[in-house]
């Protein structure tokens, strides 16, 4: 992966990042699996978002990401039961509304690993504009988009990703509408890092996943999720135990080329898999904090009554 960041025009650069990540602690021991697990998922057998969960723990594990250091928020759907599986801080919150949730999270708590976990309906059709607002403001947060191209949990609708053509309950003669790019559609919203994997693949999973957390901004990653119930074999093309193909972003591909990474998301399927796009910006986290400071220095040396009748008289 090319990792020549950049600063983008009209931006300042020299707005301090707040975000700090939790350090592993020599003395005290990581979490295990078991500690981890919170309760047995009610997915269907085979169902893709069996693996992502397993490697957000295996990801928790390897970070020494503990309790206290880690959230997990989520709005409805299948994929979002995730934070009820997860013995940390989470929030199974309302349908397409995880990222406002997420952001407030993200915003007053910069020691928190803020992760988001969603479905296709979640993240693109009724949280949308959340999505597209959350990313341009390039909020300290990652986000993995379990898409399996169809809503899971309310039993087989088309849903903004499902392919023309596709058989559901609210397209009876196959969807004519036009999905959404979920790559084309991040890039575009302003996010600053930019992955895709598949489920089928744990090792990428893990890699992206890893990456996207790592990130100072924005982190949004699609992963292939198979609905087995719903939409079964959806990925197949892009899977090499079903004769698909699993092809990485190639070597010389540049993570800050915009123009290159719309590319890339604009490939037919099964497409690449890695970071198609990676820059640096600074966030709204360092933004706000930034004037936080310069807030507290006006009103340094004062008690809490103090600022507040400060307010006051200026309202006279
Ligand atoms: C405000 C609101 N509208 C609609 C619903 C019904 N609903 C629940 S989940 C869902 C879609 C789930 O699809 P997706 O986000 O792709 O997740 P999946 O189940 O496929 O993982 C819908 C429409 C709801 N719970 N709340
Ligand atoms: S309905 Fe589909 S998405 Fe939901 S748990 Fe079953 S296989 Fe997974
Ligand atoms: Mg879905």
């Amino acid at each position: 992966m090319s990792q020549t960041l950049t600063e983008t025009p009209g931006h300042p650069g020299n707005i301090p990042a707040v975000a700090a990540p939790a350090l592993p602690d020599p003395e005290r021991k990581g979490l295990t699996k078991k500690e981890i697990a919170a309760d047995h998922p009610t997915w269907c057998p085979g169902c893709g978002d069996f693996s992502v969960l397993a490697l957000y723990f295996k990801l928790i594990e390897k970070r020494k990401l503990w309790h206290e250091k880690i959230t997990t928020i989520s709005g409805i759907g299948c994929s979002s039961r995730f934070p009820y599986f997860v013995q940390a801080h989470g929030v199974h919150f309302i349908h397409g509304r995880a990222l406002p949730f997420a952001s407030g999270v993200s915003l007053s708590r910069p020691d928190l690993h803020v992760f988001v976990f969603s479905g296709d309906g979640d993240a693109f059709s009724i949280g949308g504009n959340h999505f597209n607002h959350t990313a341009r403001k390039n909020i300290k947060l990652t986000v993995v988009c379990m898409d399996n191209w169809v809503y899971g949990l309310t039993k087989k609708q088309t849903s903004p990703t499902s392919p023309l053509g596709f058989k559901s309950k609210t397209d009876q003669w196959g969807a004519v509408d036009y999905p959404i790019n979920p790559m084309k559609q991040a890039i575009a919203a302003g996010a600053t890092f930019v992955a895709r994997t598949t489920a089928t693949n744990p090792n990428h999973v893990l890699q992206m996943m890893e990456a996207a957390m790592d990130h100072d901004g924005f982190s949004f990653v699609e992963c292939l999720s198979e609905c087995v119930e719903f939409y079964e074999g959806a990925f197949d093309a892009a899977n090499p135990r079903k004769g698909g193909v699993f092809k990485e972003v190639p070597k010389d591909h540049d993570v800050t080329d915009e123009a290159a990474a719309f590319k890339l998301a604009g490939e037919p399927f099964p497409g690449s898999f890695g970071v198609f796009y990676k820059v640096n910006k600074p966030t709204k986290n360092a933004k706000e904090a930034e004037i936080n400071r310069g807030l507290m220095e006006k009103v340094k040396g004062l008690k809490d009554w103090q600022i507040l009748q400060k307010t006051f008289d200026r309202m006279k």
